[in-house]
């Protein structure tokens, strides 16, 4: 009877608390800023009455007819890069909605394409093992009831009513987690006045108590007015730039793959090379990464960032077993690189080419095996004092990291967190 009380209690709370331990496991999702303004190249929401005219904006929609979009064609994509979770934007500053929403006709079937884009996405993805999330953003500078306006909420409205933005805010957030069946909400535009943190936490208090399990983002908090105690996003969301080591709480950086997160004709792109650093100092660092991809106005992913993506990609089919599944450290990473673990094992992803000896002045555990998983190169460790030393040598890889496995006597996250090398070129 005890043990079948134990089983309650224990589906009970694990049924009431985000699913944070997939997003954790998942280490990389696909963030799609996409909608009408594609037609024009510039940047979403934020071009609205700046670079775009209002009333030119809010047109474009009645133009927006994106027949090459193939959801399966983009979560095939998807799956050869290696993503695990998709998030599109839903509902950008814009307002525009890529789904058929019950509280507006701003959305996609006021459009000549006429179809659910988000729920060919989500279906898409859960065939292939991606889980289906979405970017919702609370501004929405095109709502009369929303009390700013563009550009970027420079504007006041007349007649606005923020209690009715908020019941939509709920209402359409309700609809997409039930109707496609989403892990994570990731919310955006919450930096303005009209979301108080009253209305964050009546929001979040309604949200958490119809989807428990929902994994959400710390931009769901009135920006810089939550109090400490208050209830809270899962993840924090470093933007543009690489978190810093943090195995403590859960945080994913977005990033995007040229200057823009909407498509912009002839974009600057980032190399492969720094692509994958960036993502092995994410993971390294214990977080996720979310890289972004801008679709144009036809529906194609632009072919250099497809380029991008099956780099990642092949580059993820050799070495994912030092991403997914995966958590950060236990040593801290740096411009040398950086560590994983999972069980017994820890990853060296070294980045400085240079490095060609590691000296680790702490770690609690012995080494049990030594070995380069990158063809052409070899490791070797010694104990030195109450750490180790790492020797490498042979031709680092074209792109990407030195992957080094070592295989400890004991469970590697029990390490904690210790001090990264203090030395990594050869002596003299
Ligand atoms: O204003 C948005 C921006 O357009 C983009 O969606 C990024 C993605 O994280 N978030 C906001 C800027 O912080």
């Amino acid at each position: 009877m005890v043990a079948t009380l134990a089983a309650v209690v224990l589906a009970a709370s694990s049924a009431a608390s985000p699913d944070i331990a997939w997003f954790q496991s998942a280490r990389l999702g696909m963030f799609i800023h996409w909608g009408p303004v594609a037609l024009r190249g510039t940047e979403i929401g934020w071009s609205r009455g700046a670079q775009v005219p209002v009333e030119e904006y809010d047109s474009l929609y009645l133009r927006f007819n994106p027949t090459a979009f193939d959801a399966d064609a983009w979560m095939d994509l998807a799956k050869r890069a290696g993503f695990r979770y998709v998030v599109p934007t839903a509902k950008h500053h814009d307002g525009f909605c890529l789904w058929p929403s019950s509280q507006t006709d701003y959305d996609i079937m006021a459009t000549p394409f006429r179809r659910d884009i988000l729920a060919e996405i989500s279906a898409a993805a859960r065939k292939r093992g991606i889980a289906p999330c979405s970017y919702y953003s609370i501004l929405d500078w095109r709502s009369p009831d929303y009390p700013l306006g563009s550009p970027g909420g420079k504007t006041a409205k007349e007649n606005a009513n923020m209690d009715r933005h908020m019941q939509v805010v709920l209402a359409e957030t309700t609809e997409l987690v039930r109707r496609y069946g989403l892990k994570m909400l990731w919310f955006d535009g919450q930096w303005e006045a009209p979301y108080t943190r009253e209305r964050s936490l009546a929001f979040q208090r309604e949200l958490r108590a119809r989807f428990p399990k929902l994994v959400v983002n710390n931009r769901i908090e009135a920006s810089g007015r939550m109090q400490p105690g208050d209830p809270g996003g899962d993840f924090a969301t470093p933007e543009q730039h690489v978190g810093e080591y943090n195995t403590k709480s859960p945080w994913e950086t977005c990033m995007t793959l040229g200057d823009q997160w909407a498509y912009r004709p002839n974009d600057r792109y980032k190399s492969l090379d720094q692509v994958l650093t960036i993502l092995v100092q994410t993971v390294t660092g214990d977080g996720n990464l979310l890289l972004n991809v801008g679709p144009d106005a036809e529906g194609r992913i632009p072919p250099e960032q497809t380029k991008l993506l099956l780099g990642m990609g092949q580059w993820l089919a050799r070495h994912g077993q030092a991403v997914y599944g995966t958590r950060g450290g236990p040593f801290r990473n740096g411009a040398w690189g950086g560590a994983t673990r999972r069980g017994r094992t820890v990853f060296l992803l070294v980045l400085d080419r240079k490095a060609d000896q590691l000296s680790f002045p702490e770690l609690p555990a012995r080494v049990r095996s030594c070995r380069s998983l990158v063809p052409g190169m070899t490791a070797s460790v010694e104990t030195e004092g109450h750490g180790i030393r790492v020797r490498l040598s042979g031709t680092r890889p074209e792109v990407g990291p030195a992957i080094i496995r070592l295989d400890l006597d004991r469970d590697a996250w029990s390490l904690g967190d210790l001090p990264g090398p203090t030395q990594t070129a050869a002596a003299g």
